[in-house]
This record gives C-alpha cells, structure tokens and sequence, in this order.
C-alpha cells in the first residue's frame, strides 16, 4: 500500500518543478525572517530571486551545527513565537543543544512523512504499534507517534526501558509493528530469547529500526531473531526528526521524502556538489517548513543518492544506508555524543591529567561505554576510598554532561598510549562496516 500515492509516485519532472516552487519561497522566507539567513545570504552576494532553477541551490550557503547552536535558543526560527507549538532538542548536549521548533503545519508535515513511511512497513488502521523510542525532547517518540496516529492505529506509547514489560505487553496486546533502534532491537530479542518467547507466538509482522548506525549483520540478526523484515528509518532534530527517508519493502536504500526534503551530497572536503551513486557528506534542505526552515544542513552522514526506479512504484530519490560521519559524533545508546564533552567534565576536575581514552563496546547487543583517564601521581597514593569517590564523581559530571551513564577507571600515570599526531581518543570496537 502507498500512503499518499499523488506525492510518492510523482513523475520526477513534476516534482522537480514543485521542489523548485518550494525552494524559492523557502529560500525568501528565510532571508525575510531569519537573520542569521540575511546575514549569510548578503555577505555571499545572493538574494532569493537569484535561485532560478535547482541547481542554484549550489549558490547557497551551508549551515553547520554549529550555526544552530549560536543562534540557541530560538534564533532560527521563521515565524513568532506564539506559532511554535512544541520544541525537541539535539540529544546528549547540556551545554548549548540545537532547538528545533514546529508550527502545527510542521507537525502535519511530519506526521504525514511518517504515515508514508509506516504504511511502506505494513502498518494499517488494523495494527498495534509499539513504539519504544523516548518521549521528550528526543524526535524518535513523537515522530513515531504522530504519522502511526495519522494512519489510524494504535499506538503502544511505552517509551524505552522495562525490557522484561515490553516483551509482555508484545505478547499480551498482541504487538504487530515494533520500533526500535537497532541496539535496543538486538537486547530486546536476547531477554525475550532468555524469557522462553518463541516469534511464532507473537503477531509481529515488521520491525522499523533507526537513529543509530547499523551493518546488514545486524538486520539479518534483528531479522532471525523476531522472524520479520526489518526496516530503515533515517533522520535527524535539526530537519524534523525521524521521517526524513524511510525504506520501503524492496530493502534497497531509503526513499527521501523529496518533495518536503531536498538532498545533495558533497565532497566534505572541497563542499562541492557529488553526482549521483558517489558517496560524501549528506546535505538537507527543508523546502515546506514554517517554524525552523534550515537550508543547506550539513548533516555529517555518509551516504550516496540513487535514482534506480524502485520495484515499490514511489519516484523518490534513495538514499543507501549511513555508513559513517564525517566528524567525531558518536551514538551511543541512540544518545549523541562528542568525545569534547567528556574532555570538557574532565577537566572541571582535579587531580586528573588530561589523558584520557573512550572506549565503546556492544557486549550482549547493548552500547557499554568506558572513560580511561590517568590520575595524578599524587592521586595514587592515596587511599582506595579515596580514588572511589573520584570515580564517582567523574562519571556524575560526564552524566552531566552527556546525559547517560558511563563507566570509568582510573589508570596510572604514563599508562595510555601517547600518540605523536592526533591523539587517538575513541576506540569504537562496534564495527559498523559489512
Ligand atoms: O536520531 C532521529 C530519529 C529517531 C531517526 C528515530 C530514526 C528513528 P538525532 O538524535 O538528532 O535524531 O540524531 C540524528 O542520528 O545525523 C545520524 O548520524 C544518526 N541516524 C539517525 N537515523 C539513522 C539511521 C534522530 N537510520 C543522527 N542510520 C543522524 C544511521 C542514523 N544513522
């Protein structure tokens, strides 16, 4: 079944000139109300009348996270206050997140990209949902939330956690569709495998899993292990959220929603334009947003553009699976980090010396992660008790400061490896690569 068949199935030449009509009055409605855009538009020499076909979208300047987070809190938005009617923030930073705001018409927009991209996984009116992404300032919740809403199905809001309760209710309220990403996926399967459920006995008959990266051994083992097909669902806070591009049954890259969403890819070292099937730095336009239009996003993800006709019949460019970023972003837990924030609740502390190394490991499926960091001579020589409260308080401040848990152990001077280039502070032993 196709959702809205008129939008997915549009003949490419038709909605080229639709994205074009949606960019231009994107692109003026930016430079109208938004400073920042004003600003970054006139000191590259372009005005909104200049973008003339698609190509001139080229001309643009790119916005960067970092453009996001001075304009924090609301400084990107496009429209007054009074018609932002709710907020969700970039995950895992508490010192400067980046704020994405929605007018109703936003949310409808999101809603309606998400309906798509469920129905592409067989969810109907008929279905029961169940939905373990967080609810808050994380998109993966509501974003889930709204488009499984908008089709008419019911909706298992149970949020993550509780794992022994999700298998429960899997099994009690009869779960047809679950959502998860894929780390949560694989710890789900293991505890229901330990609980003595057999897949047989469950109504499930498909999986969306995202947020996170993920290699195709770990699909074919969500796969085995709940006897459904699995698929993918990409995006990010700063565009939406979820929703951005989602897989449909072929299992063959993921349909962006090009008619909200307008993607490039660039060389992240030249940031000059890729053609089609080279792999570079993903770049998002919003071409319907009210709230938060944001132009030329460089997102860091890694993928390619394919413009194969898909056996599904939908017209949308696809995009492959993220393989990689192009900076130092990690996603633990679904949760985004920067190894800077651990260096920064370091070094709030005394008696430390600033080695340190982040090691990130996915013992039984679930993201461990571990700060080494060496302590003062000084430091070693006291008492046990005393080094155990260092502890502690170390892994409160990186709570802090990258909101979750982690594990650290205190090492002894001179022990981690010095590099003479750039210091090798992330060892990621989850391989992310067939
Ligand atoms: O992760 C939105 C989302 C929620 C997507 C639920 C899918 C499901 P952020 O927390 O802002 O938003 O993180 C966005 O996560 O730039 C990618 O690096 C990564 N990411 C998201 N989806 C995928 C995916 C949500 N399917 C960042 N595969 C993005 C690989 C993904 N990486």
């Amino acid at each position: 079944m196709i959702w809205n068949e008129e939008a997915e199935c549009m003949p490419p030449a038709e909605r080229e000139q639709l994205q074009l009509e949606r960019l231009q009055e994107v692109v003026k409605r930016a430079y109208d109300n938004v400073p920042y855009y004003k600003k970054k538009f006139d000191e590259a020499g372009i005005k909104p009348q200049d973008i003339k076909n698609l190509k001139d979208i080229e001309k643009l300047p790119l916005t960067t996270k970092d453009d996001l987070r001075d304009a924090y809190p609301f400084g990107m938005f496009a429209v007054p206050s009074k018609k932002i009617v709710e907020l969700h923030t970039s995950s895992g930073t508490t010192g400067k997140p980046t704020v994405s705001g929605y007018t109703r018409k936003d949310l409808e927009t999101w809603s309606e990209v998400m309906a798509r991209g469920l129905t592409m996984f067989g969810l109907t009116e008929d279905d029961i949902i169940q939905n373990t992404h967080g609810y808050g300032l994380f998109t993966g919740g509501f974003g889930v939330h709204y488009g499984a809403q908008n089709i008419g199905a019911t909706v298992i809001p149970i949020s993550t956690g509780q794992t022994k309760r999700q298998i429960e209710i899997m099994e009690d309220f009869g779960t047809n569709v679950l959502i998860f990403t894929p780390s949560y996926g694989l710890y789900l399967a293991e505890v229901a495998e330990e609980e003595g459920i057999d897949p047989d006995n469950l109504k499930l008959k498909s999986i969306g899993f995202g947020a996170e990266m993920w290699t195709s051994g770990m699909r074919k083992e969500i796969e085995k292990r709940f006897k459904v097909p699995a698929y993918n669902i990409y995006g990010l806070t700063e565009i939406m959220g979820p929703g951005v591009a989602l897989e449909c049954e072929a299992q063959d890259g993921l349909h962006v929603m090009e008619d909200h969403f307008y993607a490039e890819v660039i060389d992240s070292e030249t940031l000059k334009n890729l053609p089609d099937g080279e792999k570079g730095e993903l770049v998002l336009t919003n071409l319907t947003r009210e709230g938060m239009p944001i132009i030329r996003f460089r997102t860091k993800d890694i993928t390619a553009l394919r413009r194969n006709k898909c056996s599904c019949g939908r017209t949308f460019v696809k995009m492959d699976r993220i393989t990689g970023r192009t900076d130092d972003m990690l996603k633990v837990k679904g949760v985004a980090v920067f190894p800077s924030q651990i260096e920064k609740a370091l070094l709030k502390i005394d008696g430390l010396e600033p080695h340190y190394q982040i090691i990130i490991t996915r013992p039984q499926h679930l993201d461990e992660l571990e700060v080494q960091v060496e302590a003062s001579p000084g430091l070693f020589s006291d008492e046990v008790k005393e080094l155990v409260n260092i502890k502690k308080k170390i892994e409160n401040h990186i709570h802090n400061e990258i909101g979750i848990r982690v594990n650290v152990t205190l090492v002894e001077p001179k022990t981690l490896p010095r590099s003479e280039g750039k210091a090798v502070r992330v060892i990621d032993k989850r391989s992310f690569d067939d």
